[in-house]
């Protein structure tokens, strides 16, 4: 009984463990792992702000995303955004917003909240919500780079989840919904632009009171962002020229942070490992227990190498035609039939091709059944040995016959003719049989059976 229980735990056991990783690999993602993160940025007053969707397959071959921004959509010259790019790399995310306005000074006026108007937070949303929808389920990401904005959380710069947005604008002289900040562009003839979104757009609150959204009220710290100097820009691949903005404000910060290489939120990057420990690799554990493994390591499987016996058989082959062809050169071919002979020899050159060099068995293996092979390789190379055999006895016979027939035969150099050439005779067909009789020791030795194993 305890026996039977501990067999059956341990088959479910092994019933677990497969469907773990079957859902593992359906889940696993290498490479990008960020495709339609919306990431989205404005300033505090709300005078300009861009919007992106990070489209993996367009990463360029540094990993950069681009989204431009337009250069007419602004509300006052410093409150202009050129651009964002991204970045994914293994382990980090990047961040670039190309502007007019100093990251350091903002911009003073002691008539806004603050007594500056700075930068906004830039969000991220992966939670298939629109804007309003994961503010308000706390699923928002963002990144607070900015000491000085009026963000509740000040000097405590880096990356943080469970995100509430907050809408400051009116109170930095700008606008509290995107409706107002749309008619003052208007107003002065310019064109809205919101980067990767078009101003129909429906992900960012239009016109409910105080949606303006630009900065960061209530968030979890999950870690810091740093700031990239130019220089480093630039060795990553970044395209300096692309935006044409004064200042580039550019940040990193550990990807792991959010979602694992597998492509899992908040997962330790093991869901996508191999057995051999590699990410999205393709190595399996086969019935043996070996990863990687092709399944023949048990159950008594053997692979047997054929090259040397298939090499020998080529040249035997070639041995019996030559030998052939000399009778047929020195004694003719009588009532024989050459034809039928080189016939022969070709398709035994040609069934030797087919003859696979490396077999594998497998006595006990129940995940391998035993496939016939060869077998018309086998009859084809026996019959035609055997018809070269033939043949080659045809003329030995037929010359034989000639040669030994003479009923006038006188004198002692006669019969010592006649002695020798029955030698002859005798010696031609036990070589002939010998040739053939090592063909087929060989023929023999071409197997007929292989194991099929189940990946
Ligand atoms: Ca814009
Ligand atoms: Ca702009
Ligand atoms: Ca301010």
């Amino acid at each position: 009984m305890m026996k039977a229980l501990q067999s059956l735990v341990a088959t479910v056991l092994i019933v677990l463990t497969s469907a773990i990783s079957v859902n593992a690999q359906e889940q696993s993602q290498c490479g990008p792992v960020t495709n339609g993160w919306v990431i989205n940025y404005a300033f505090e007053c709300f005078n300009d702000s861009v919007f992106m969707t990070v489209d993996s397959s367009k990463l360029d071959q540094f990993g950069w995303y681009y989204t431009d921004d337009g250069l007419d959509d602004e509300i006052g010259d410093a409150f202009n955004i050129h651009g964002m790019a991204f970045r994914e790399t293994d382990d980090e995310i990047w961040l670039v917003i190309s502007t007019d306005l100093s990251l350091l000074a903002g911009s003073y006026d002691p008539d806004a909240l603050g007594g500056r108007v700075g930068y906004g937070d830039i969000f991220i949303n992966l939670s298939g919500l629109d804007f309003l929808g994961a503010s308000n389920s706390s699923a928002l990401y963002a990144l607070h780079f900015d000491p000085f904005n009026d963000s509740p959380l000040g000097d405590t710069l880096g990356l943080y989840s469970a995100v509430n947005a907050v809408a400051k604008g009116g109170a930095n002289r700008g606008f509290d919904r995107r409706v107002d900040y749309e008619l003052a562009v208007a107003n002065r003839g310019g064109t809205v632009d919101y980067g990767d979104f078009p101003p129909s757009m429906t992900y960012f609150p239009y016109d409910l009171p105080n949606s303006a959204f630009a900065l960061i009220d209530t968030g979890t710290y999950l870690g810091p962002v740093s700031f990239v100097s130019t220089a480093e820009l630039a060795a990553a691949g970044y395209d300096t020229s692309r935006f044409g903005g004064v200042y580039t404000v550019a940040l990193r910060f550990d990807k792991s942070l959010i979602i694992d290489r597998c492509g899992v939120v908040g997962g330790d990057g093991t869901s996508c490992l191999d057995c051999a420990g590699v990410p999205c690799g393709d190595a399996v554990v086969d019935e043996c227990g070996v990863c990687g493994g092709d399944g023949t390591s048990c159950g008594g499987c053997v692979e047997t190498d054929y090259t040397a016996v298939v090499e020998t058989l080529t040249t035997r082959i070639k041995e019996q035609r030559r030998f052939y062809r000399r009778l047929l050169r020195k004694y003719g071919k009588g009532n024989c039939k050459p034809k039928k002979a080189n016939k022969s020899y070709r398709s035994m050159v040609s069934s030797l091709e087919t003859i696979p060099l490396q077999v594998t068995t497998c006595s006990e293996n129940p995940f391998c059944t035993d496939q016939n092979i060869n077998s018309e390789t086998v009859n084809i190379l026996s019959g035609s040995s055997d018809t070269l055999y033939t043949q080659s006895r045809c003329i030995i016979k037929n010359w034989s016959k000639r040669a030994l027939k003479s009923g006038s035969c006188n004198g002692p150099g006669c019969k010592k003719r006649v002695k020798s050439r029955r030698r002859l005779k005798k010696k031609l067909l036990t070589r002939a049989l010998e040739i053939h009789e090592t063909v087929m020791e060989l023929v023999n030795q071409v197997p007929l059976v292989e194991s099929q194993c189940e990946e």
